[in-house]
């Protein structure tokens, strides 16, 4: 069975986000317009926004030279597609004079794609099916590009269904032979963390200049953007948002951060765990953790703050590092609560402050008082064991129990 604590916690991503949350918090005003659970979410809103956020969000366009854009990405995240996209807004908004180049030589129908997608926009593209490698397509792209006073530049690569080597050699091949002004990475909304580790390699060997989230008219709430956004420190220039080629726009951190909240059922999630959180418990179990305390009455109290932080924990899902619990461990936390506390009970004082002191004896009389028997109790002093050297994870969880208890009973903030 797993437990809680053994649940993906990243504990100093957890508690820098919390830390800057309450910081916020402590400093703000009490707004009378929002209610406390509506401040709360509005802090994490604007946490988020920011997170997302900052860095150049769009192109700038060198004067007098070709202003070279590459896309990059794996297989079918949608190059070639925002080639196109990016050309018509850069025609359309920017007027300037734009040159596709098709790069992506793994598979001839790429070639016509692009060609495809060029003759729809009505832009000109740089084509070459004679066999040459994609590094000598793009020189010779480049050198079309300044002879014939082109603004932009806009290279479709290859993708593949995985990292590989030839790939990236001939990407860094591209980028040695010319000047690239923008490494843009294509990430599809609807992929997973495993889109982070994609993002980190590309930016360990083609160091990117921005990202593209593409597909975000689907379901996904792109929680993926915020892990790579920060792990990558790269900005979100565009994000895509249907098939059609002016489906592309800005990237506005504002949008994505409501988005990944998914605001209707925040608010509902935040006021349950007010009515659910003991603040006053929780502060003292708190202090007695970051004093490196920790006895059997503090694993309850832990224990109990996990069971109510479930639910909050649904705001955080998006959030990388923070802990996920889903609806078995919830149970798990739960059975495990209810027959702990029995065994606690029945015992003594001392014994819950010093549980080292409980040996045979001792254990044969809180076996008869409790009801339970061996294995149970053995199991319990097990997991204070397991509990007590994860003291770390358990002050973030505390922590977070602490956040939203601020803002109970009027958002006693101190
Ligand atoms: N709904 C939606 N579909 C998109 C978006 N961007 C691209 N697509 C679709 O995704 C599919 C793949 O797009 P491509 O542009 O061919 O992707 P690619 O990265 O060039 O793919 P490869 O060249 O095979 O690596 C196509 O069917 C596109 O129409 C978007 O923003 N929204
Ligand atoms: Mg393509």
């Amino acid at each position: 069975r797993k437990a809680l604590l053994e649940a993906d916690v990243n504990y100093k991503v957890v508690s820098e986000f919390i830390k800057e949350v309450k910081d916020e918090a402590y400093g703000q005003e009490v707004l009378t317009k929002l209610s406390p659970s509506q401040q709360l979410i509005k802090i994490v809103h604007d946490k988020l926004e920011e997170l997302l956020g900052g860095g150049n969000n769009d192109i700038t366009f060198n004067s007098g030279k070709p202003t070279v854009i590459m896309l990059l990405g794996l297989q079918g995240t949608g190059k070639t597609t925002t080639a196109g996209k990016l050309a018509s807004l850069f025609e359309r908004r920017n007027h300037k004079k734009v040159l596709l180049c098709a790069d992506d030589i793994q598979r001839p129908a790429a070639i016509d794609q692009l060609e495809e997608i060029a003759k729809q926009i009505n832009t000109d593209v740089y084509i070459d099916r004679t066999g040459t490698s994609a590094p000598n397509i793009a020189k010779a792209a480049y050198e079309k590009a300044w002879k014939e006073h082109y603004d932009v530049l806009i290279i479709d690569t290859a993708g593949r269904l995985q990292i590989d080597e030839p790939l990236m050699a001939e990407l860094k091949e591209i980028i040695a032979s010319i000047p690239v002004d923008e490494r843009l990475l294509l990430v599809d909304a609807m992929s997973g963390q495993d889109a982070v580790n994609v993002a980190l390699s590309f930016h360990a060997q083609v160091p990117l200049t921005g990202l593209i989230m593409s597909k975000l008219d689907g379901d996904a709430r792109g929680g993926a953007a915020l892990s790579i956004r920060k792990m990558t420190g790269v900005p979100i220039k565009y994000a895509g948002t249907g098939e059609k080629l002016d489906d592309i726009e800005n990237f506005h951190p504002d949008r994505m951060a409501d988005r990944i909240l998914g605001m209707g059922d925040v608010l509902t999630l935040v006021e349950e765990i007010q009515e659910k959180v003991d603040e006053k418990q929780t502060q003292k179990t708190s202090r007695r953790l970051m004093n490196g305390q920790f006895d059997l009455s503090d694993m309850l109290s832990v224990m109990k703050q996990m069971k109510k932080l479930g639910s909050l924990s649904k705001i955080f899902r998006m959030i990388p590092g923070l802990p996920k619990f889903s609806d078995e461990q919830l149970k798990a936390v739960q059975d495990e609560l209810a027959r702990y506390e029995v065994i606690i009970n029945s015992m003594t004082p001392q014994e819950r402050r010093k549980p080292e002191l409980i040996k045979a004896s001792r254990k044969e009389r809180i076996i008869k008082g409790s009801g339970r028997d061996a294995s149970e109790v053995n199991r319990l002093l097990k997991r204070y064991d397991a509990m007590k050297k994860q003291l770390p994870q358990m002050k973030s969880m505390m922590q977070m129990g602490q956040m939203a208890s601020m803002f109970t009973k009027g958002g006693s903030a101190k």
